[in-house]
């Protein structure tokens, strides 16, 4: 095997991202997934899914009494979501650069949320927010049998992990 490519990308850090329902009626999945391809991440999964409300709720469990919880529950389930996984090193931050701050209110241009959100409750996409959190949620929206183990040929030239 090339180096790099029996280890894999550098360890297994991933991170969960989800272009919600405004970002499909956008049209910007291509967009968002191509960020992360030429970012040199590796996708381990892929899915569109019509989110159950109960999923909703358990991914949202931590702002379940926050006065805007029943409408968010209500916003990521009002249409399809395309749920993704991705790994690579730094991939958890690098997803919260790429897709920018939760509020488009306080665009950083340059970024999804800043370029194609309109306001806190409309933001396009949800990434991770730790290591921990990639995996609980990656746990949560896919079965092991989704995720695939693969390895790309480019990894060995774009990381110089051994
Ligand atoms: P995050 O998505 O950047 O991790 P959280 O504070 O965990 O931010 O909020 C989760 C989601 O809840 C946000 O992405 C956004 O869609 C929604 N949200 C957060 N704060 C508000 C609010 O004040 N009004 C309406 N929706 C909100």
């Amino acid at each position: 095997p090339l180096p790099g490519s029996k280890s894999g990308l550098g360890g297994s850090e991933r991170t969960y991202v989800m272009v919600k329902p405004d970002g499909l009626q956008q049209g910007l999945v291509g967009e968002i997934i191509s960020m992360f391809e030429h970012k040199g991440f590796v996708l381990k999964g892929l899915k569109l899914l019509q989110t159950p409300e109960e999923l909703a709720q358990n991914h949202y469990f931590e702002l379940k009494e926050k006065p805007f919880y029943p409408k968010l529950v209500k916003y990521i389930i009002s249409g399809p979501v395309v749920c993704m996984a991705w790994q690579g090193p730094g991939v958890v931050a690098s997803a919260r650069k790429l897709i920018g701050v939760t509020n488009p209110l306080q665009p950083e241009p340059g970024t999804i949320c800043g370029d194609f959100g309109t306001e806190v409750g409309r933001n396009v996409v949800h990434r991770s927010d730790s290591p921990e959190n990639g995996e609980r949620e990656i746990a949560l929206w896919f079965k092991d049998s989704e995720l695939v183990e693969w390895e790309q040929c480019i990894t060995p030239w774009l990381w110089s992990w051994q």
